[in-house]
């Protein structure tokens, strides 16, 4: 299961968004493996999806995808120095597949602030820097060792060393304006060295009951420029009006002129910066949705739900989406035609409902 890890400065309120994230799913499971720390949270992705293919088929259960999301603690200035813990913190962000970066917005007399002020844009700008100086290092070696290589000869190890040299330079600038279009070029190589900077990224501004809106255009310019996407939300009122049934909820969201969906909003963020796509599958009255990264072949779906369909597959039975709400089942998309049989190279599209037929 793929993960987005929560970022930012002490008293942002990431345990806080957390919270709320973990209890607005419709099937929230504390991760069912005790050797996992307890910040661990997998919560389901909404899907409207789900529930219409789901009835169609006549099933009782739904399984919706899910994401897991873990609350890092707070960095602070001279984290990529070791400060408050920073090197163990940073390591943890290297293992997540991508970053929600939360800043604070809202004031407060009792809740300190490192900084002393409220100030999103150099809040954002100290995370992205403590980030990109822990990176800078990581470079350092990887370029070392590639220089070493390239000495000889090795065409492989000249490319590398000229490919890390574009993006040193990138990750060098102090503005990090140039880390949008890294991000998409060197997605694989940067897994490869566990890049922070060049993860994808969520901004997520934690805002107060009272609202500022000059911190809010600033910060959200300089998502902007990052191309990272920007979400405003409360956490504390969402964790707390999350609490309380739904009846009630609605009622506190409409006396608090609080729109539905900025919980549901960054879960959909999450999913599609994380890159899957949702394929369903229909079993013994259950309906699933299944998350697989956008581009995998059936082969690879197919493993999603089990390692022996995988091994044994044999063929897919996929009715595309669209398809699907018109037929409703596989058998009328059968006599219909519309019924696609399918080799392992098929690529899933999203939001596809597949069969596989499978033999061992
Ligand atoms: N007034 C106000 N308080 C908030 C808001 N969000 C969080 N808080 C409070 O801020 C304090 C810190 O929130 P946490 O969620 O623990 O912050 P954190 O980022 O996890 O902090 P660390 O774990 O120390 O890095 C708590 O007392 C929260 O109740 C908000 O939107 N408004
Ligand atoms: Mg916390």
């Amino acid at each position: 299961m793929l993960s987005v890890g929560i970022v930012g400065l002490p008293n942002s309120g990431k345990s806080t968004l957390f919270n709320a994230l973990v209890r607005s799913g419709a099937t929230v499971a504390p991760y069912p493996f005790t050797t996992v720390e307890p910040n661990v949270g997998v919560v389901s992705i909404p899907d409207e999806r789900l529930s219409k293919v789901a009835g169609l088929a006549g099933c009782e259960r739904k399984v919706p995808a899910d994401v897991r999301f873990i609350d890092i603690a707070g960095l602070v200035e001279g984290a990529n120095k070791g400060e408050g813990l920073g090197n163990r913190f940073l390591a943890k962000i290297r293992e997540v597949d991508a970053i929600l970066h939360v800043v604070r917005a809202f004031e407060s007399k009792t809740v300190a602030h490192v900084a002393g002020t409220v100030d999103p844009v150099r809040d954002a700008q100290l995370i992205e820097t403590e980030l990109r100086l822990s990176d800078l290092e990581v470079f350092d070696k990887a370029l070392t060792k590639a220089r070493r290589e390239a000495k000889s000869g090795n065409k492989e190890a000249m490319e590398r060393v000229e490919a890390l040299e574009k993006l040193e330079n990138i990750l060098a600038e102090e503005e990090g304006f140039g880390l949008e279009e890294a991000r998409k070029s060197h997605s694989e190589f940067a897994k490869d060295l566990g890049l922070l900077c060049l993860k994808p990224a969520i901004l997520v501004l934690n805002v107060g009951e009272e609202r500022n809106s000059k911190h809010e255009e600033e910060i959200q310019k300089w998502a902007h420029l990052r191309g990272i996407p920007f979400v405003i939300v409360n956490a504390e009122i969402e964790e707390e009006i999350g609490e309380l049934p739904e009846e009630e909820e609605l009622e506190y969201r409409s006396l608090l002129e609080m729109g539905q969906g900025s919980l549901g909003q960054i879960l959909k963020m999450s999913y599609e910066t994380l890159g899957l796509i949702t394929f369903f599958s229909i079993d013994s009255g259950e309906c699933k949705a299944w998350s697989i990264p956008a581009g995998s072949p059936a082969g690879v779906a197919a493993g999603r739900i089990h390692t022996d369909f995988e091994r044994g597959f044999v063929k897919a039975e996929v009715v595309h989406y669209n398809d699907f709400l018109e037929c409703g089942s596989f058998a009328t998309a059968k006599e219909k035609g519309i019924l696609l049989v399918e080799g392992r190279d098929y690529t899933v599209q999203d939001g596809d409902v597949i069969h596989f037929k499978f033999a061992l």
